[in-house]
Formats: C-alpha cells, sequence, structure tokens
C-alpha cells in the first residue's frame, strides 16, 4: 500500500484554483493509511498537511471516514487514488411533508398562483384558532381525526334536514341528493358533500402520509350544518351564524369556542336580509370574522347574498390560469380572490379536498376535485385562522385589512373587479407577525 493522502493532496494543489465551489464530502482512505496516520502521524500535522494541499478537512467520523470540503475536481481527482471512496456528504431535507397528494395541491404552492402556504406556515400552522364551517354537515374521515371541536345541526326543518328530526347536535352529513323532480332539477342528483370538502381545505391533517394538507392544519373546526336537501333556509343560517360566534340562540346550549373565523360558502340572489346583515354584524362585534363565497353566477357580487352583506370578506375565484374563473361573480364588493379552480373540466385543474364516494348516503372516505368560489372561501378562512393564530389579538377589521394589503397582483386577467388582488398567506402571515413585534 503507497501513502496515498499526500500524493492525492500534491494532485489536489494543482486544481485549487478551480472558480467551482467547494462542497462538503465524506473520504475514506484505504485502511493501512488510516493506521498509519492515527499511529505515526499526530492528527495536527496530517491536517495541515491537507490544508496546504487545498483540502479542508472538518472532522474524522466516529464510523470511519474523513469529512472533508473539496472542490468538485479535486474530489473527482481524490476518488482516483486507489483505494480512496469519495461520497458527497449528502444534504438531508426534513420530511415535512408527507401527504401523498401534496403536489396535486397546486392552489397551495404553485408558483403563480399559489397561496403561499409553505412561507406562512413558517410562523404557524394555525394552533390556537378555531374555524366554524357553516355548510351541508361534515362526514368521518381520516383527514379529520382530532381536528374537529363539536358542532351542531341548525336544519330546523324535518323534510330537508334527512335526519329524522329537527335541529340536534349532530352536524353529519346524511348526504344531500335528490330524486328526479326534487329542489326544481328535472334529473336525479347525487349528494355534493359540499361541507366535507370545505373542511378538508382548513383543517385536513399534516403530515399523516395520507392524502392533503389543509392551509391551517394545526386549527380546530367546528361543523355547522345549515343545509339539507334542497340547500338551506337564511333563518338558520343566521342563527349558526349567531351560534358560532359565541351568541345566545334559543334552545342551543352555547358553541365550546367561539370561531375566529366563520366560513359561509354559499348564497342566492337577492340583498342582504336584516336577519342576517344582524347576525354577521352581532359575530363581528363579538370579534369572530366572516368570510362568504362571492358566488357562481358570473354576476356582479351585490347580486348574491349574504356575499352582498355589510362587513363580509367576499372571495372571488380565481382559474389555474391565474385569471378570474369563468364562473366567477365579481365587483366592487369582492374583497380579495383565491384559487377556485375551473369547475367544467373534471379533474387536475380543480380544487383537491377531502370526500365520500357515496352517491347518496356516506360510503368512503376519499379525496375528489371540486371548484367554485365556495372552495376559494375555505382558503380565505384558513388564512384568517393562521393570522390569529400568530397574533390572537388582531382585530375583525384589522384582519380584513392586512388581508387586503398584502395581498398578490392577479397573476392573470380580471377586468370586472377581483377585489385587492390574490390572497397571500405568506406575505400576510409575515406582516401580522411584523405588526404583533412592533407593538409588543
Ligand atoms: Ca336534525
Ligand atoms: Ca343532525
Ligand atoms: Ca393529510
Amino acid at each position: 500500500m503507497r501513502f496515498v493522502p499526500p500524493m492525492a493532496i500534491a494532485l489536489l494543489t494543482i486544481s485549487t484554483l478551480a472558480t467551482a465551489s467547494p462542497a462538503q464530502y465524506i473520504v475514506h482512505f484505504p485502511a493501512e493509511t488510516h493506521a498509519r496516520v492515527a499511529r505515526s502521524v499526530p492528527d495536527a500535522s496530517f491536517l495541515a498537511l491537507a490544508r496546504t494541499g487545498g483540502l479542508r478537512p472538518i472532522r474524522t467520523l466516529a464510523s470511519g471516514g474523513e469529512v472533508v470540503e473539496l472542490r468538485t475536481e479535486e474530489a473527482a481527482a481524490l476518488a482516483r487514488q486507489p483505494g480512496v471512496t469519495v461520497e458527497e456528504d449528502l444534504l438531508l431535507a426534513p420530511h415535512t411533508i408527507v401527504d401523498s397528494l401534496w403536489k396535486r395541491q397546486w392552489y397551495m404552492h404553485d408558483a403563480r398562483v399559489g397561496v403561499d402556504a409553505q412561507v406562512a406556515w413558517k410562523y404557524t400552522r394555525g394552533a390556537g384558532a378555531v374555524v366554524a364551517m357553516l355548510d351541508t354537515g361534515i362526514t368521518p374521515h381520516p383527514e379529520f381525526d382530532g381536528q374537529l371541536l363539536p358542532g351542531y345541526d341548525f336544519v330546523s326543518n324535518v323534510d330537508t334536514a334527512r335526519d329524522g328530526d329537527g335541529r340536534d347536535a349532530d352536524p353529519t352529513d346524511p348526504g344531500n341528493w335528490s330524486e328526479p323532480g326534487d329542489c326544481g332539477f328535472a334529473e336525479a342528483r347525487r349528494s355534493t358533500w359540499h361541507g366535507t370538502h370545505m373542511a378538508g381545505l382548513v383543517v385536513a391533517r399534516a403530515g399523516n402520509r395520507a392524502g392533503i394538507v389543509g392551509l391551517a392544519p394545526e386549527a380546530k373546526l367546528i361543523p355547522v350544518r345549515v343545509l339539507g336537501r334542497c340547500g338551506g333556509r337564511a333563518s338558520d343560517l343566521a342563527d349558526a351564524i349567531v351560534w358560532a360566534s359565541g351568541g345566545h340562540v334559543p334552545g342551543v346550549p352555547p358553541v365550546s369556542r367561539r370561531a375566529d373565523v366563520i366560513n359561509v360558502s354559499m348564497g342566492t340572489s337577492g340583498p342582504c336580509v336584516s336577519s342576517l346583515r344582524q347576525a354577521i354584524e352581532d359575530a363581528r362585534a363579538r370579534g369572530s370574522v366572516v368570510v362568504t363565497s362571492a358566488g357562481n353566477d358570473q354576476k356582479n357580487v351585490n347580486t348574491n347574498t349574504p356575499a352582498n352583506c355589510p362587513g363580509v370578506i367576499s372571495v372571488a375565484a380565481l382559474g389555474r390560469d391565474g385569471g378570474m374563473a369563468w364562473y366567477s361573480n365579481f365587483g366592487q364588493q369582492v374583497t380579495l380572490s383565491a384559487p377556485g379552480g375551473n369547475l367544467l373540466a373534471v379533474g387536475m385543474d380543480n380544487i383537491l379536498s377531502t370526500w365520500d364516494t357515496g352517491k347518496r348516503g356516506h360510503e368512503r372516505s376519499v379525496f375528489g376535485y371540486r371548484g367554485g368560489t365556495s372552495a376559494a372561501a375555505p382558503l380565505v378562512s384558513a388564512l384568517v385562522a393562521l393570522m390569529r393564530s400568530a397574533d390572537p389579538d388582531i382585530g375583525v377589521d384589522e384582519v380584513t385589512a392586512q388581508l387586503v394589503d398584502n395581498a398578490r397582483p392577479i397573476p392573470g386577467r380580471c377586468p370586472k373587479g377581483c377585489g385587492a388582488g390574490l390572497m397571500d398567506a405568506g406575505a400576510t402571515v409575515d406582516a401580522v407577525v411584523e405588526d404583533r413585534a412592533r407593538r409588543h
């Protein structure tokens, strides 16, 4: 065996002027060399010798080998020496996102039209915040395990409730399918699992390997059922808003914790009725932010309620291309926009979230693509949860101001009004954290 390191180092000297920046390697010298170095050459002199040759030793590994810094061509030269192996000291990354469908969640991370979730997650994933999801209720799904607080079922009409009674403490979605001729539709319609899809966008578990990640996976969600077969009544919605914001509703036990934000992904054409106007005003006064979808009628948002009610954050939808989605409502009363998908096209250009295979009742928990302004609103609600996790003292109006101030310009076309722009979770939470630090 030859004494390899000095020779290798001599070779290395030639290439120290190379321009490539050094990388870290683990070098294994032949066993005899190692023994000789250990026996007869003090470590310090070996290292000094190495240094004059341009090889920068870092330390000796307990499991064998030397950690050194080398330029690429130096490493190649060293590797050509008999008995020497050179391995790159690989840079390992933590497995922060292991959920198998993450890559398909373009609305979370797409450089152009995504909401920049990972930047926001440097600060918070929503711990301590509570979102109330007023919708069709909820189905059992592994993505919701440990994510829910006790909810309520506000559907008061027994015929549309489909669970055998009026209001009750179980917000499970029994399915909102309809028979031919029901609900004004000639054909039969399958259950939409609308509330389940919305809930996943906010609180689907992170790091459980299965499926997707919600934008606020450490927040808690209160499932509140207000929509049954053929939809729901404004009176039930008004009561649900009062209840979720910590107000008193006769005959209903109080909510376990006032919601930081109330998501209302529903609407109908008409003015803001006084019962909803009052419920929203009172909810805001108690400290709950109310987020609504702008609606899918291709009309001015002021024609759709409760998106046209004073004080709500009204959310329009962007398509995969970054322009306003073809179906989205628009106009001056839109607060800001969020990804909502293309709706007509089935698949990848829509919004992937939790879903159920049941055509009528619950069957199997899966993931499915849906779209619409309905899907855009919960992304904003989840961002509000992140903001209130980062700063529990942030007020209702300040939430709106920060959402607006930190929205990005719409990446595509929106001539008719998409509000302040595309919601930006990263920039918004960053601004909230900075603001709080300035105050404290
Ligand atoms: Ca019921
Ligand atoms: Ca029920
Ligand atoms: Ca998951």
